[in-house]
């Protein structure tokens, strides 16, 4: 019998899941299937959310055993879904950004063979790492090396200009040089470091695989202008007389993130049925990864209103600043990838929904419902002004620390002129807690558009520069209020669209990856093989207005509020730290 077209499997391995999802030639998706550490793996790793931790160093960290268990038991699941191999001709994956893992001199020679009567964990574990934990994203326990980080070429902006970030907790470089303090012997046996992203390529290529060319910017070590790493950082990270063994650690990075890494390991075809001409592309991180589940163009912009709030969107130009991440796209060269992430977003949202639920005259409304929440938002005038002429209410919303800006957990509120430009922190004239249900929204959206601002263009005839489109993912996209007020602050000039792929963006956005890296023709970019074949109408809605004169320039001024007010209170943070 003739065998099916050909299939394609996107992987994501994120915090607290390994996901596999197999797409056909023409984009659709075929299978799913999902292990979740909590649910599959808690009572033997001890994880909770995906992780261990040790909270007096601030250290968050996954056992690296756990994830080789969850790749052979998520092909299990694909399988039990009836999935044929055999028809698989590309597979390319992402993982959570930032995360690494420590292979032991060892590692090389037990990929190459292993044998498909035994589990990855059985041939791999413990044998093949030199460090039994990959410290992941969350981790905060590099304050000492961030500050090294930021200050060896001078400042924030010049570490900024030259890797697309200012040090932060959780960038590889300043991990490896605190793995290098913390377990010396460790460091020395080991002989290459993967991201997560390249460790998870790495099993099905059966030997250590390059970093992307997107992921490598999440390091602080990757020079993205000159496109090598950057000597002085990684004479930081390793001391000046190591730099030849950390690059050999670290290896060389492909440009081409399209391009086959080679066939998929002999373990998968023995005992999954891959076809051994089955090629495996670089894997890349789950934020680039994202950007690739749409054939995203320049000034489109995603926003994924989780947990945490990301802001991302590809451009030609590259502008970088400490307050936002740039990295090289994933797919195309000349294109960069613009991120901000924020610790914030759902969880703030979700205590000023209770609060106002808590007051509500129904005693019926339950606690998580967000009618209430909605009305109010959606009754309040633009930034609380009453009349044209009253000042702006507006506020900063943190329950958790935040690093956009640099803040501790607080909630603040300020009254703004925009005549007089003057400002007070005050919720005098604020009607608590209705006014927080807007003015919480606009602050989230306010800090986007003042930190994407500089990066945008006008799209046409008399707009000003503002966002194409805008694509909402994540719990809040689902929020007709949100996406209302998100048109009114970000403009965009075509609208702001919802993006249906439920929790599947990243995994979708690899899976796309392997189709293009197999199917392309010479010179075929990313956009235009996935442009030709996706269907807007089956995976986009269009959810609400993009750009309006008047609130567009009512948010312009407010912006300008919003900026004087983060920077009040950083001000007023220093003056406390320094008490
Ligand atoms: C980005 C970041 C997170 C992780 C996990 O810088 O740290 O988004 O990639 O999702």
């Amino acid at each position: 019998m003739a065998k099916l077209g050909p299939l394609y499997l996107g992987f994501d391995l994120s915090t607290q899941q390994l996901k596999g999802l197999a797409i056909s030639s023409d984009l659709k998706v075929a299978y799913e299937a999902k292990v979740d550490f909590d649910q599959d793996f808690s009572m033997k790793y001890g994880v909770e959310k995906g992780v261990l931790s040790n909270k007096e160093e601030h250290e968050v960290y996954a056992p690296v055993a756990m994830w080789l268990e969850a790749l052979d038991l998520v092909l299990r699941r694909l399988q039990e879904r009836g999935i044929d191999f055999g028809r698989v001709k590309g597979i390319s994956g992402a993982g959570m950004q930032h995360g690494s893992v420590y292979w032991s001199t060892e590692a090389e020679s037990l990929l190459a063979k292993l044998d498909q009567s035994q589990s990855l964990v059985e041939q791999l574990a413990p044998k093949a790492f030199s460090h039994a934990n990959s410290p992941n994203w969350q981790d905060a326990s590099t304050q000492k090396e961030c500050e090294e980080f930021d200050q060896y070429l001078g400042n924030q902006e010049k570490l900024a200009q030259v890797t697309g970030s200012k040090a932060h907790h959780r960038f590889t470089g300043g991990q490896i040089l605190r793995f290098r303090r913390h377990h010396p012997n460790d460091y020395w046996l080991t002989s290459r470091i993967s991201l997560v992203s390249s460790f998870l390529g790495s099993l099905f290529l059966g030997k250590i695989a390059p970093f992307d060319i997107s992921d490598v910017c999440g390091m602080n070590l990757w020079d993205i202008k000159l496109g090598d790493w950057h000597d002085e950082l990684l004479a930081l990270t390793a001391g000046p007389e190591d730099v030849g063994h950390l690059k050999k650690k670290l290896g060389n990075v492909p440009g081409d993130g399209g391009g086959s890494m080679g066939t998929i390991s002999t373990y998968y075809v023995d005992r999954y049925g891959f076809e051994p001409s089955c090629i495996i592309a670089p894997f890349t991180g789950d934020n680039p990864s994202t950007i690739l589940a749409l054939p995203l163009r320049p000034l489109d912009a995603m926003v994924s209103l989780g947990t945490s709030t990301t802001f991302l969107m590809s451009t030609p130009h590259y502008k970088p600043d400490p307050s936002y991440h740039f990295f090289n796209h994933p797919t195309t060269t000349g294109l960069y990838m613009f991120m901000l992430c924020y610790k914030n977003g759902g969880l703030a949202r979700e205590q000023v929904r209770d609060s106002i639920n808590e007051h509500s005259p129904s005693a019926s409304v339950s606690s998580t419902t967000w009618t209430s929440f909605d009305e109010t938002a959606a009754q309040t005038p633009p930034m609380g002004q009453e009349t044209e002429t009253s000042p702006m209410k507006m506020g900063l919303y943190f329950p958790k620390p935040e690093i956009v800006p640099n803040v501790r957990a607080g909630e603040w509120h300020f009254m703004y002129d925009p005549a007089s430009k003057s400002l007070s922190e005050s919720n005098q004239g604020w009607h608590m807690p209705k006014d927080n249900a807007r003015a919480i929204v606009e602050s989230q959206l306010l800090s986007l558009r003042l930190r994407s601002q500089n990066l945008m263009e006008s799209s046409g005839s008399s707009m000003p520069p503002q966002p194409r489109r805008i694509y909402l993912v994540g719990g809040g996209s689902q929020n007709a209020t949100i996406a209302k007020i998100t048109g009114e602050v970000l403009g965009s000039a075509e609208g702001v669209f919802k993006l249906d792929v439920g929790e599947n963006a990243c995994a979708l956005g690899a899976a796309h990856k392997a189709v293009w890296a197999v199917e392309r023709k010479p010179g075929e970019s990313f956009e235009e093989l996935i442009g030709n074949r996706w269907s807007e109408k089956e995976h986009i809605e269009k959810i609400a207005d993009g750009y309006q004169e008047e609130p567009f320039e009512t948010y312009g001024k407010a912006v300008e509020g919003f900026n004087a007010m983060e920077k009040e209170v950083l001000k007023q943070e220093k003056a406390k730290a320094a008490d």
